[in-house]
């Protein structure tokens, strides 16, 4: 797949949005590759149980998450320092297929696993100063369909919340104002959900 196939597709894969770039590819995996990055993945990831510090006061993250990248590109958010893990070799796969398709270039990836139904993640904008102002986001699902949800930051004339399953291989690309105009969650579900691993890459500037 070319970075042609994915951004002169003819809309088939663009989420209409104002204020944001967003693009969904479904199947960017298929069985029975999906399965075999989930399994490596959760096999061989060195997966905490992160404190967040909101509002002064601490919380461990309902999820599990782990991060890696170049060296010497450290992230902070919500009080937790991530000094990255080493790139590894199904890391380095994906990050070049997705790489190649996209024409984007990252530096770190962020592993989020919900290991069932009750983790989740609350709403938010990836807009730490070390991403820049607009940054490209590719977000890999794999296992479980799990909802996602955007909410426009300031403009109540739009549906208040817009809702994308995302499913095992599907790759969720996000650019341009995204971030700065829209947050994101994935909540909660009240039914039974096996694990999903969520992978994000992205670019830390120096
Ligand atoms: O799990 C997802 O699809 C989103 C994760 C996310 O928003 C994040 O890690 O910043
Ligand atoms: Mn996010």
């Amino acid at each position: 797949m070319h970075a042609q196939d994915l951004f002169d597709d003819g809309g088939a894969a663009r989420i209409a949005l104002p204020d944001a770039d967003l693009r969904c590819l479904r199947g960017f995996y298929r069985q029975p590759d999906t399965a075999l990055f989930l399994q490596a993945l959760l096999r061989e990831t060195a997966w905490r149980q992160e404190t967040i510090t909101l509002w002064g006061k601490a919380h461990l993250q309902p999820r599990l998450s782990a991060w890696h990248g170049d060296a010497g590109r450290g992230y902070s958010y919500s009080g937790v320092v991530l000094t990255p893990q080493p790139w590894t070799p199904p890391l380095l796969r994906i990050k070049a297929d997705i790489e190649q398709a996209t024409g984007w270039h990252f530096n770190s990836v962020l592993l989020n696993l919900y290991r069932d139904e009750r983790d989740s993640v609350g709403w938010h904008s990836d807009a730490e100063p070390e991403l820049g102002s607009c940054p490209a986001i590719a977000s890999l699902s794999l296992g479980e369909t799990r909802s996602f949800r955007l909410r426009h930051k300031t403009r109540r004339d739009l549906k208040p919340v817009v809702a994308i399953d995302l499913d095992d291989g599907c790759l969720l690309l996000m650019a341009g104002p995204t971030q700065r105009c829209w947050q994101h969650s994935v909540p909660k579900e009240s039914g039974t959900r096996g694990p999903r691993i969520n992978l994000t890459f992205r670019t830390i500037l120096a």
